[in-house]
């Protein structure tokens, strides 16, 4: 048979482009696609537009070789495969980007003049990259750490990069402790181990010496550090910025994400779990949730306090491990982010996306935060070794929408062809072009600040209590939430090898609340110490007097407990894209299947239907339903609840198949949302836990598909029943 000839493609590069209708179109999409491709119905080619007749076969000297030097195709192909690696970001490495928008609700030009947050009508086009902080690129999504939330904003000002945490503090107040940090928290230089893992000597030796630590570890090691979802996390600045308004009047400002599906976390073992079935998942469950449109969707809020509260309270807020309490300054909710597009190319936008802190606008600048002010140093620097040079900025995903003009020139990689004779200002041979821009054309303007100071190498006492917020944030956990704490740090310290540094930390911990420490001594077959050996800050300077670090008196502005820090007090009120499993096998009640999914689905659920093997079961009306995964595949820690459906044979399949009765346990386990019709109760019975619960709310058992959809619906909004956890009847 002849081959079908390719026809000759003759397109020039605007005519391709025209293919690529990005959705949704705005400033940065439009200008995205000018260097997007799209390889269907086109012809391949070499790097330099040569059409390529054999990609299969490199140029021989006769069919069993030696291949040619000469082969310039073959040549160019596995060069650039050789090359094709750039060094992963030195922390953050494993990470996930989305497009999006953002619209701001009200004008807030009373407190800032920046553009985007000025004009109700804007939409701002926006990319964001969700990131572990210590593993490498491939690493699971699931482990125990902080998350990063870095936000980039496309504005008509230039780009506005919000680079912050899923937790609203840091381990340290200074940058100059950050590569410690980052050493200590990393796999341990010897042998490289463990990977994505806080629980090892060299964390909890750095972390036991670092008092000012305290507050960030109990965020770290609750359940904020175990999202769910990138969808259901908050996203904080952390450090204090400032807000600008036009008449040059500055505010402080604390920034946040508040996700609108809550924020919620999943079990420490079940986390473990997910590590191995799909350590994808928080990559995926993102993916997914975009492309079938469930879009992500987050609100900016803003806790705004007037210059002349600077010192109103018990903490400073230049110190990065503290918070402002959003009962002492309440978070406005000012606006709304919805993450709609994924990213074409995972490396050309999410690897190459270079965020930095640096990146202001007119209407948002720094404060003093030494952290803050460390970090404006740093994010530039590493995209130099990181992008390979100093035209990063020229990469599509970090080009603001706007077009820029200024006098740098050259470099690897330059892109831009500059025309003219001048790059450089002043200048007559150019009529100065391009121009400097006044303040009130909105050139940018550092705020000017007054200052009057030796310089030291210091930290003001205000900086010295590092406990009572650790301690409001223990406070204000429920008690499943407490027990979490407790049990992460046993498991942590429990990895720790050597003991003095246990000892050490039992020490901190004393300091936050000691029945918090007495609980982890316990595990760990400690003794807490004595009261005149606890540690203080150990973090002092070579002539530094130690006596004058000590930890300040506890302070809480009257503060005992802040309910906003608790998971437990989240909204509850959805099951929208939430994953659901149904277990059935051949011989099914069709409608006892159909029903619920049909109802679950209704209320925006993604709903799989599960059985012994894949393809197809049939009902006992002879019904065909499809089935999406088998137990081979699936697993429970990969769904939000499960449902057994009922049908005489199914059921006696479903009790006798280990598989689905372990699918049940673990679930339970997990604290998960459990239905099932009333004819499949004897698939529970054949569980751990059916016999030993009484009244559990999250078990629902019933005949009537109606209210068992609604009872199911409403369990599954609850997220989980951690009450089931202490008599652990699961064992595991
Ligand atoms: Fe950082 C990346 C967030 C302190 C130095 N940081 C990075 C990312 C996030 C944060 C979300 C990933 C951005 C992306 O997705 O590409 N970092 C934080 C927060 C901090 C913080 C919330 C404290 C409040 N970071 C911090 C300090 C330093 C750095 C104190 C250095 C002095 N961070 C970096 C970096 C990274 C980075 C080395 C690695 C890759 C990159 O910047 O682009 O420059």
């Amino acid at each position: 048979m002849e081959k079908k000839k390719p026809s000759p493609k003759m397109g020039t590069e605007a005519a391709i482009d025209k293919k690529l209708a990005p959705q949704p179109e705005n400033d940065k999409t439009t200008q995205l696609a000018a260097h997007t491709r799209d390889a269907a119905g086109e012809n391949m080619n070499t790097n330099t537009g040569l059409p390529i007749n054999d990609d299969q076969n490199s140029l021989k000297a006769g069919d069993r070789g030696p291949s040619l030097l000469e082969d310039f195709i073959l040549r160019e192909k596995i060069t650039h495969f050789d090359h094709e690696r750039i060094p992963e970001r030195v922390v953050h490495a494993r990470g996930s980007g989305a497009h999006g928008v953002f619209k701001v609700y009200e004008d807030l030009s009373p407190v800032t003049k920046a553009k985007f947050l000025n004009d109700t009508a804007r939409e701002t086009p926006v990319f964001v990259r969700f990131s572990t902080v210590a593993g490498s690129r491939g690493s699971t999504d699931l482990a125990r750490d902080v998350r990063g939330f870095a936000v980039r904003f496309y504005t008509p000002e230039g780009n506005f990069d919000l680079v912050g945490n899923n937790m609203p503090v840091f381990f340290i107040q200074d940058a100059i402790k950050f590569p410690d940090l980052i050493h200590a928290v990393k796999p341990e230089p010897d042998n490289e181990i463990p990977q994505a893992a806080s629980a090892h000597d060299t964390f909890w030796d750095f972390i036991s010496l670092t008092p000012e630590s305290a507050h960030m570890i109990m965020w770290a090691m609750s359940d904020r550090a175990l999202p769910r979802s990138y969808r259901m996390m908050e996203g904080f600045g952390v450090h204090t910025f400032r807000l600008i308004n036009e008449e040059g009047k500055a505010s402080f400002v604390k920034f946040h994400w508040k996700p609108l599906l809550g924020v919620h976390a999943v079990a420490w073992d079940e986390a473990q779990n997910i590590s191995g079935k799909d350590p994808d998942f928080h990559r995926r469950d993102l993916w997914d949730a975009i492309e079938s449109g469930a879009y992500p969707e987050y609100e900016l809020g803003i806790q705004v306090i007037p210059e002349e509260d600077e010192f109103k309270y018990d903490f400073d807020l230049l110190d990065s491990t503290k918070l402002v309490p959003e009962e002492l300054v309440p978070v406005q909710r000012v606006g709304k982010l919805t993450l709609n597009r994924n990213p074409d190319n995972f490396f050309a936008e999410t690897e190459q996306v270079a965020f930095h802190l640096g990146h202001v606008v007119p209407g948002i600048d720094f404060t003093n935060d030494p952290l803050l002010q460390g970090r404006l140093f740093s994010y530039t620097d590493t995209q130099l070794t990181r992008l390979g040079g100093p035209n990063f900025q020229e990469i599509p995903i970090n080009r603001p929408i706007v077009p820029v003009y200024n006098n740098q020139r050259d470099g690897f990689m330059r892109q831009t062809i500059n025309r003219g004779k001048t790059s450089y200002n002043p200048n007559m041979l150019g009529n100065n072009d391009p121009q400097q821009v006044p303040e009130a054309a909105g050139g940018f303007v550092s705020y000017r600040e007054r200052i009057e100071a030796r310089k030291l190498r210091l930290r003001n006492k205000s900086f010295f209590d590092h406990f009572t917020q650790a301690a409001l944030f223990f406070n204000s956990q429920s008690d499943p939430e407490k027990n979490h704490i407790v049990d992460a740090l046993t498991f942590e310290l429990g990895k720790v090898k050597t003991v003095a540094i246990r000892e050490r930390m039992l020490g901190l911990l004393a300091q936050i609340d000691k029945g918090l420490a007495t609980q982890v001594a316990y595990g760990l077959g400690l003794h807490l110490p004595a009261a005149d050996k606890l540690p203080g800050n150990l973090n002092v300077p070579a002539d530094g007097d130690p006596a004058e670090y000590q930890s300040g008196p506890i302070k809480t502005n009257g503060l005992i407990k802040s309910d906003a820090l608790s998971m437990a007090n989240t909204i509850k009120d959805s099951i929208k894209s939430r994953k659901i499993a149904i277990l059935t096998a051949d011989g099914a009640d069709a409608g006892s299947v159909t029903n619920v999914k049909t109802a679950l689905e209704n209320e925006g659920a993604v709903v799989e239907v599960i059985a012994p093997r894949q393809g197809f079961v049939i009902a006992e009306n002879d019904e065909q339903i499809e089935v999406d995964q088998s137990f081979l595949t699936a697993a429970s820690v990969l769904f939000d609840a499960v449902y057994v459906a009922g049908g005489t044979n199914a059921v006696a399949t479903l009790e006798a198949e280990a598989n689905a009765v372990h699918f049940l346990n673990e679930a339970f386990k997990h604290c998960k949302a459990i239905a099932a019709h009333a004819d499949a109760e004897q698939v529970l019975d054949a569980t751990y836990f059916s016999k030993k619960i009484e009244n559990d709310e999250g078990v629902i058992v019933s005949g009537d598909l109606k209210q068992l959809s609604a009872d199911f619906i409403n369990a599954i909004k609850q997220h989980r029943f951690w009450e089931r956890e202490k008599p652990r009847l699961i064992p595991a």
